[in-house]
């Protein structure tokens, strides 16, 4: 079996205006979605987060893809290890998302690869991936601070007719009863069991009351775990780590770097969570020498793909760590293959983190994948078990085209409502 076709098109889905530690969302989340088929005419599918620099990245890689057999990733991967220089952990870079592209290229070709093997045995990728534990996995609310407005056309508008969490997607959430509100909303529609906040956006009093009040409003029977995306310092982390002991489920990178995350780990009652301080491979020896974290959040787009998380979760296993998943905005093809990690993942310890709610457009064919009682149900037929909807592949690309954003800032997001806002590695 050969790859005689590999087909890269970039598009950009609409995104309402979130706050994080590097600024403010901006209308639209950009993503790449790969496509190889083989002579035989069978057609692999993934989807990375993107940019223009990932897409040259991709488009690098065409001539060491045509031609490989999708069957035999051991052979395609050390072929673009021969390609491509290893890519430092260093070029992560600072920002709460991953900065580097030549990961994704490898998850996007593992993932595609994976697409045609379950299409050509007939068994779904959870099954290549050593056999389903479960067929429904578990995600988690994820709430964000947010500015009022719909984001995509709509820009910063609200649709007046909206309903449910539709509207609630919409609306602010700037202090606790705008956080709740979110919460309530969100559960209400996906049934969600857990609940991640998203800070690094406030001063941490701020934050810690919007974890309070999520707490009182859900009890202890919700867990909560909260993610200031390492803007604080060792100090302020374990002054109000102590302060979350009763509150959280996980505390995700609060601090920055592993010896930061090992010196609040130490200090601190609570489970630490990372997918900022142990990113990859090179990285999991200074994660054992320090300590820094008790979980580690696999990505499948910044770790090199679906075997690479399997490969980062028997790591976890041997040495005693929790694992599950962090996410970015996304559409269906990586909800497919999130959701065959997870359910092929043995020791999957927590609920997956997802974005999905955030987003209302799809480029799968069915549209919108459900999210019920917080899960989402493996989905059928053999591969990631999706098709794309060409029609609307085909819209999300004219989007991309007209939205001119060729990557992702959300500085200069920010600095169009606060002006001369500026990103800062360590803020409080
Ligand atoms: O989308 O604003 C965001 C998040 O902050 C995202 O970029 C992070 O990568 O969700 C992420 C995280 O868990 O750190
Ligand atoms: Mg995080």
């Amino acid at each position: 079996m050969r790859i005689v076709e590999m087909h890269i098109t970039p598009i950009a889905l609409g995104d309402p205006p979130l706050l994080n530690a590097a600024g403010l969302h901006a209308p639209y989340a950009l993503r790449t979605v790969v496509e190889l088929v083989t002579a035989c005419g069978i057609t692999g599918l993934a989807e990375v987060p993107g940019s223009a620099a990932v897409d040259a990245v991709l488009e690098e890689a065409r001539e060491v893809v045509l031609g490989a057999d999708p069957r035999n990733w051991h052979a395609l991967r050390a072929a673009l290890e021969g390609h491509f220089k290893p890519e430092s952990s260093a070029a992560r870079g600072d920002a709460p998302w991953d900065q580097r592209k030549i990961v994704q290229v490898f998850s996007a070709l593992d993932v595609a690869c994976l697409d045609i093997a379950g299409k050509a045995y007939g068994v779904p990728v959870a099954n290549l991936l050593g056999g389903i534990v479960r067929e429904r996995v578990p995600y988690s609310a994820y709430l964000f601070f947010k500015y009022e407005g719909a984001g995509g056309s709509l820009a910063f508008d609200v649709d007046p007719g909206a309903t449910g969490w539709d509207a609630a997607r919409q609306r602010a959430a700037l202090d606790p009863e705008g956080i709740v509100a979110q919460a309530k909303a969100m559960v209400a529609e996906f049934g969600f069991r857990s609940i991640k906040l998203k800070g690094g956006v406030f001063e941490p009093e701020q934050e810690v009351a919007a974890l309070k009040a999520l707490r009182s409003a859900f009890g202890p029977e919700v867990p909560i775990r909260y993610d200031p995306n390492a803007l604080w310092s060792v100090e302020t982390s374990v002054r109000w780590g102590r302060e979350l002991e009763s509150v959280l489920e996980y505390f995700e990178d609060p601090a920055r770097g592993q010896p930061a995350m090992a010196e609040v780990r130490r200090a601190v009652k609570l489970p630490l969570a990372t997918n900022m301080c142990t990113t990859s491979f090179a990285d999991l020896p200074g994660s054992v020498k320090h300590g820094s974290e008790d979980i580690i959040l696999t990505d499948h787009h910044y770790w090199g793909g679906l075997h690479a998380s399997m490969e980062l979760a028997s790591f976890c296993r041997s040495f005693g760590l929790g694992v599950s998943m962090h996410s970015n905005n996304h559409a269906g093809i990586s909800m497919a293959a999130m959701t065959h990690l997870g359910a092929a993942m043995p020791n999957l310890s927590y609920a997956l983190d997802t974005h999905y709610p955030w987003q209302w457009e799809e480029i799968i064919k069915g549209g919108r994948m459900k999210i019920e009682d917080g899960c989402v149900a493996l989905p059928k037929g053999p591969g990631l078990g999706v098709e794309l909807d060409r029609t609307a592949l085909e819209h999300a690309h004219q989007n991309y085209l007209r939205c001119g954003l060729k990557e992702r800032d959300d500085e200069p997001e920010m600095q169009k409502k606060v002006p001369g806002w500026k990103f800062k590695a360590t803020r409080w």
